[in-house]
C-alpha cells in the first residue's frame, strides 16, 4: 500500500473534491488538501473532510451476514454468495428472468455501473434493472435530451461561472449541498455578475444572491414561462439566435405568451416586478446561464419544468456560446458516469439506446453475446421498486438505501419486505440491508480504485490508498463471483482498470464516448481528468488546431444523434478555442487544454452546434400544471424536502460519523412563525406531519426564512422522523422522476 499521500476524491457529491489521503502511523489515513486540483483547490466541506471515519472497522461490515431463523447471523463469503447464486437460479428457472431485480447507485464508480448493468442483461438476463438516479437528475436529462440532443449535466466546466454576466440558480442550495462550489458564485459577484436564488426558502445559497425568488413549491414552470412572456413581450428575443441555432419557436413562444405576468404572480406567489427585474438581469449583459438542481427537478412535472427554463436560455441566446447555457447541478458522486453506462432500465453503456437494434449489436459484440439475447428495457426505479414482491420476486441492491430514500417509503419498506429474497452489499448494514437475506460487506473509495464523471462531465481518477479490512471485498468481486456460479465464467474481471478498458470499447462511438480515456491519461499532471465526449484519436495527440473529429457514426446514437457521428464535439472540444472565446477564455491558457496541448476532451459542448439530427436545439411548447397533490382543506399545507450540509443521502455513510451528528443529530420540521402561531407550537415542540401516505414526527424549527404556507423537512433519517413516509411518488411522465418537492400535508402539535 502506498505509503506516502496520494491523490484520490471525495467519496459523497459530485463536485467530486480532490483530496489526498496520506497513511497514519496508527493505521487508517488522513485527508490532507489538494490545493492543485482545480475544482476545489483544497477545499472540503465537513463530509469530505470527515469521510475517512466511514472506512474504520468500528462502523463498517467486515463479515457476510445471512438470514437463518430471523435473524442475520455472520457467515463465510463461500456460503454467502452460495446462496445468492442458488436463489437467483432457483427463481429465475422456476420463475424467469423478469423475477429478479437489480437496484444500482449514481455513487458507484463508472466500473461498477458498468459491470452491474452487463451482470442483470448478461448474466439474470433480466430488464428489471435501474438506480437511484432515477430520483435524483432524471428530468433534467430527459429535457437535455430533448432540447440538446444530448444530456450531459454542465456542458461547461464550473470555471466559466466567474465570468458570465448573470446566473439563475433555480432550487439548488448548494451552499449546503456542494460548499465549495460555491466560491465560483462568490468569484461572479465579485466580477460585477449578478446571482438569482429562486427557491421557496432563504437558504445559506439563497442568502449571497443579489436577487431571491421564493416561488410556492411546484410551481418554477409557470415561472420560467412568466418570465418568458417577459422577455417576448420587452423585444428581448435573440431573433437571429433563434433563427439560426434552434427549431420550434413559434410553438414555445405561443405557449408562453399564454402565461400573463399578472396571472403567473397568482399562482407562484413572486411579483411582477421581481419577475420584471429577474428578466433585466439576466438579459443585459452579454452571457448568462440558467442551473437548475433538485428543487425543480424532483416533480411530476419536472422534464418540462427543465424544458421551460431551457426555452428561455435558447430565447435569449444563451446556449451553446461561450460563458451562456443551460446546467443541472448533478448530485451523487457518479451521478453523472453513473446514468451512462448502463445500469438504467433503458440504457446501454455510452449513453446509448437499449431499445436501438446498432446499439444493440454494438454492446452484443463487446460483450461477446447474442445482441438477440439482450434484454429490453425495464421499469424505472420507483416502478420496479413499486413491483416488488409481486412481479419482481428478488432483488440485488447495491448503492442505495431506498428505505429511507424511496419516496412512499413505508409502502416499499413494507414491498421489500414482502420479497422472497434479498441481497444487498453495503459498507454498512443500511436499514434496507438490515431487511435482507444475505449482506455482503464490500469495500470502499479509498479502498479500491475506479473512475467517477464528476456534475462537469469530467472522467477522474479515484485511488486505492490503504488497505481495506479483513473480510471485505469489493462490489466487482462479488459480481465476478456471482457470475462465475451462475455460469458466465468470463467477462467480469475483478481488476477495475480491466474494467473500464472494456468499458470505453462498450462507449466507443456511443453518446458518452471514453474511447479516448485511460487510467495513465487520468493520472497525468494534476488528475484534473477528461471531460467526455472524448473518442480515441484525441488519444493520439492532434496537430494543434486539428479537430476532434467524431468517429464511427454507425448509426448508433440515440436521440438523433447518428448523422454525422456525434455533433458537439467540433468547436467545442479542440484546441484553437482563444480565436472566437470572448471574455477571457484565453486568459488561463486555453482551457481544455492538457499540458502537451492535447484537448481534455470536450470541456465545452455546442459551441458550434447542438447534437441534434440538424444541429439545432429544439424549443419544446410546455404550459404550467399544478402538482399532482394540491393543498385542500384536511393537508392545507405545503411539503417540500431536501437536505442538510453534515448528512448525506439516506445517511447511511454520515449518520455513523460523531462530528457530522453533532451538527445535525437529526430531522426537524422547518416553519414560518405565522404556521408555528396558528398551531400554538414553539420552537423545538415535537410536530406530526401528516399526509395521505402517512405521519411523520420531528422538532419544530421556526424561521421567517421559508414560506407560510409550506414546510420543510430533511430526508436523512430513518423511523419516526422519516420524510419520505409523506412523500407523494406521483411520476413525470418522460423522467419517471418522482415528486419529492411537493404534496399536501397536514401539520399538528404531535402527542
Ligand atoms: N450535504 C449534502 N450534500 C449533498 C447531498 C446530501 O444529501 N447532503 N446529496 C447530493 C445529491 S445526490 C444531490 S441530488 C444534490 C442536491 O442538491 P440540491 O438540489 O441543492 O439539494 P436539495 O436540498 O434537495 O434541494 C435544493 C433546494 O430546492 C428547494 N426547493 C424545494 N422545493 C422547490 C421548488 O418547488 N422549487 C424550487 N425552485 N426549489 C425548491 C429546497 O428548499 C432546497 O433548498 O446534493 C448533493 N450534495
Ligand atoms: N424526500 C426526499 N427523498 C429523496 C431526495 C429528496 O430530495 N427528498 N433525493 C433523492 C436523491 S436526489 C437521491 S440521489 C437519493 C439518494 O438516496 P440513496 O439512494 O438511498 O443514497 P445513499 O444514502 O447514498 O445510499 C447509498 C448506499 O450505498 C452504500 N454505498 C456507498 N458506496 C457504495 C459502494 O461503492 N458500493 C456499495 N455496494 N454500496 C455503497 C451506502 O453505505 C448507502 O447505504 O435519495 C432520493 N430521495
Ligand atoms: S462538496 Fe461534495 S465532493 Fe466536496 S467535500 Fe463536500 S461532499 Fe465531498
Ligand atoms: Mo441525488
Amino acid at each position: 500500500m502506498p505509503t506516502t499521500s496520494t491523490p484520490t476524491h471525495c467519496p459523497y457529491c459530485a463536485l467530486q473534491c480532490g483530496m489526498a489521503l496520506s497513511p497514519l502511523p496508527t493505521g487508517g489515513v488522513e485527508v490532507v488538501e489538494r490545493p492543485d486540483f482545480p475544482v476545489n483547490r483544497g477545499a472540503l466541506c465537513g463530509k469530505g473532510r470527515t469521510a475517512p471515519a466511514v472506512l474504520s472497522s468500528r462502523v463498517r461490515l467486515t463479515t457476510p451476514l445471512v438470514r437463518s431463523g430471523g435473524s442475520l447471523v455472520p457467515a463465510t463469503w463461500e456460503e454467502a454468495l452460495d446462496r445468492i447464486a442458488a436463489e437467483f437460479g432457483r427463481l429465475r428457472a422456476e420463475h424467469g428472468a423478469d423475477t429478479l431485480g437489480v437496484f444500482g447507485g449514481g455513487g458507484l464508480t463508472n466500473e461498477k455501473a458498468y459491470a452491474l448493468g452487463k451482470f442483470a442483461r448478461v448474466v439474470l438476463g433480466t430488464s428489471q434493472i435501474d438506480y437511484n438516479g432515477r430520483f435524483c437528475m432524471s428530468s433534467a436529462a430527459a429535457a437535455g435530451i430533448k432540447a440538446f440532443g444530448l444530456d450531459r449535466g454542465l456542458p461547461f466546466p464550473l470555471e466559466d461561472i466567474p465570468r458570465t454576466g448573470c446566473v439563475i440558480l433555480v432550487g439548488s442550495n448548494l451552499a449546503e449541498t456542494m460548499p465549495p462550489a460555491l466560491r465560483f458564485f462568490n468569484e461572479l459577484r465579485e466580477n460585477g455578475g449578478t446571482l438569482v436564488v429562486i427557491d421557496p426558502r432563504r437558504t445559506k445559497t439563497a442568502e449571497q444572491a443579489d436577487l431571491h425568488l421564493a416561488p410556492r413549491p411546484g410551481t418554477d414552470l409557470a415561472l420560467a414561462l412568466g418570465l418568458l412572456h417577459l422577455i417576448v413581450a420587452e423585444g428581448r428575443v435573440d431573433e437571429e439566435y433563434v433563427r439560426e441555432r434552434t427549431t420550434g419557436w413559434e410553438d414555445a413562444r405561443a405557449a408562453a405568451m399564454a402565461h400573463w405576468p399578472e396571472y403567473v404572480e397568482r399562482i407562484t406567489g413572486v411579483s411582477v416586478p421581481e419577475l420584471r427585474e429577474t428578466v433585466r438581469l439576466f438579459c443585459e449583459p452579454e452571457a448568462a446561464m440558467v442551473l437548475t438542481a433538485r428543487g425543480p427537478e424532483q416533480q411530476s412535472k419536472g422534464t418540462d419544468t427543465v424544458g421551460a427554463w431551457i426555452n428561455l436560455c435558447l430565447a435569449t441566446g444563451r446556449a451553446g456560446r461561450p460563458l451562456s447555457g443551460y446546467g443541472c447541478l448533478t448530485g451523487q458522486g457518479n451521478g453523472q458516469g453513473g446514468r451512462e453506462h448502463g445500469q438504467k432500465a433503458d440504457q446501454l453503456p455510452g449513453y446509448r439506446k437499449l431499445d436501438d437494434p446498432a446499439a444493440r449489436r454494438h454492446v452484443a459484440e463487446v460483450w461477446g453475446v447474442d445482441p438477440d439475447s439482450l434484454p429490453g428495457p425495464g421499469r424505472s426505479a420507483y416502478e420496479l421498486l413499486d413491483a416488488l414482491g409481486s412481479d419482481v420476486r428478488s432483488l440485488l441492491l447495491m448503492g442505495s438505501n431506498p428505505v429511507v430514500s424511496a419516496p412512499r417509503a413505508a409502502h416499499i419498506e413494507e414491498r421489500i419486505r414482502s420479497l422472497e429474497f434479498l441481497a444487498v452489499c453495503d459498507v454498512v448494514l443500511s436499514e434496507t440491508a438490515a431487511l435482507a437475506d444475505v449482506v455482503l460487506p464490500v469495500t470502499q473509495w479509498a479502498e479500491e480504485t475506479g473512475t467517477t464523471t464528476s456534475l462537469e462531465g469530467r472522467v477522474l481518477l479515484r485511488r486505492r490508498a490503504l488497505t481495506a479490512p479483513e473480510g471485505v471485498r469489493s462490489d466487482l468481486e462479488v459480481l465476478h463471483e456471482l457470475a462465475a456460479r451462475l455460469g458466465v465464467e468470463k467477462g467480469f474481471p475483478t481488476e477495475p482498470e480491466e474494467v473500464f478498458e472494456e468499458l470505453r470499447r462498450a462507449s466507443a462511438g456511443g453518446v458518452a464516448d471514453y474511447s479516448g480515456i485511460s487510467y495513465d491519461r487520468l493520472a497525468e499532471g494534476n488528475g484534473a481528468g477528461l471531460f467526455w465526449p472524448c473518442p480515441a484519436e484525441t488519444e493520439a495527440a492532434p496537430e494543434p488546431g486539428a479537430e476532434a473529429r467524431a468517429q464511427g457514426g454507425e448509426g448508433d446514437g440515440p436521440q438523433g444523434l447518428e448523422g454525422d457521428g456525434r455533433p458537439g464535439l467540433e468547436g467545442d472540444g479542440r484546441p484553437g478555442l482563444e480565436g472566437d472565446g470572448p471574455q477571457g477564455l484565453e486568459g488561463d491558457g486555453r482551457p481544455g487544454l492538457e499540458g502537451d496541448g492535447r484537448p481534455a476532451g470536450t470541456p465545452r459542448l455546442f459551441l458550434d452546434r447542438f447534437a441534434t439530427e440538424d444541429g439545432r436545439a429544439r424549443f419544446v411548447p410546455v404550459s404550467h400544471r399544478p402538482a399532482a397533490e394540491e393543498p385542500d382543506d384536511d393537508y392545507p399545507v405545503l411539503l417540500t424536502t431536501g437536505r442538510v450540509v453534515a448528512q448525506y443521502q439516506s445517511g447511511a455513510q454520515t449518520r455513523r460519523v460523531d462530528e457530522l451528528n453533532a451538527a445535525a443529530p437529526g430531522p426537524f420540521v422547518e416553519l414560518h412563525p405565522r404556521l408555528a402561531a396558528r398551531l400554538g407550537a414553539a420552537e423545538g415542540d415535537p410536530l406530526a406531519v401528516v399526509s395521505r401516505r402517512g405521519r411523520a414526527v420531528a422538532p419544530a424549527r421556526i424561521t421567517t426564512g421559508i414560506r407560510p404556507d409550506t414546510v420543510f423537512m430533511p430526508f436523512h433519517w430513518p423511523g419516526e422522523g422519516r420524510v419520505n413516509t409523506l412523500t407523494n411518488p406521483a411520476l413525470d411522465p418522460t423522467s419517471r422522476m418522482p415528486e419529492f418537492k411537493v404534496c399536501a400535508v397536514r401539520v399538528e402539535i404531535a402527542d
